[in-house]
């Protein structure tokens, strides 16, 4: 599960973070635009709940519109979160999302599951059964997946 966060969308950054994902082989099942809502942020947070920058991570991410993403692919966590970089940007690598767009944690550019687990409960905390086409067959499937 991928959020792309309100910094991104305001600079226009949405389709170059997109395009990461997509030229690395990872399958989009999921994509759409929406403002993210206080009660759905703090479910998303949860884990956080208790941190000092709890009411300013929630602040930032209903701040304006959000691009979110469910991908499918091998090692599809660690690979989706090598591609975003470290948490802190300025610590990021060049060549990942934060290393290569961001500077500071609280402005970090987009989200990334942390588990096969995590990854599926956030998955159905943004969209509906309807709206994930698991499985659909990509022409290049071959080509990326042995
Ligand atoms: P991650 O996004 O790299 O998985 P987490 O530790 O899960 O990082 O933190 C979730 C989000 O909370 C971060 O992406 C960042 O936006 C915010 N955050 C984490 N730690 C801090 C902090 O120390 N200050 C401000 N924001 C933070
Ligand atoms: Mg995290």
């Amino acid at each position: 599960m991928i959020i792309v966060k309100p910094d991104a969308v305001q600079r226009g950054l949405t389709g170059e973070i997109i395009k990461r994902f997509e030229a690395r082989g990872l399958k989009i099942i999921g994509l759409k635009l929406l403002q993210v809502e206080r009660a759905l942020a703090e479910k998303h947070y949860d884990v956080h709940r208790e941190r000092p920058f709890f009411a300013s991570l929630v602040a930032y991410i209903t701040s304006a519109p959000v691009v979110v993403m469910a991908l499918e692919g091998t090692d599809a966590i660690a690979a989706a979160r090598a591609t975003i970089g470290a948490t802190t940007p300025s610590e990021a690598a060049p060549g990942s999302i934060r290393g290569d767009f961001g500077l500071e944690i609280g402005r970090n550019l987009a989200h990334g599951s942390d588990s096969v687990e995590n990854g599926e409960i956030e998955v159905a905390n943004f969209f509906s059964d309807a709206e994930l086409l698991s499985g659909w067959p990509r022409a290049v499937d071959g080509w990326v997946f042995e």
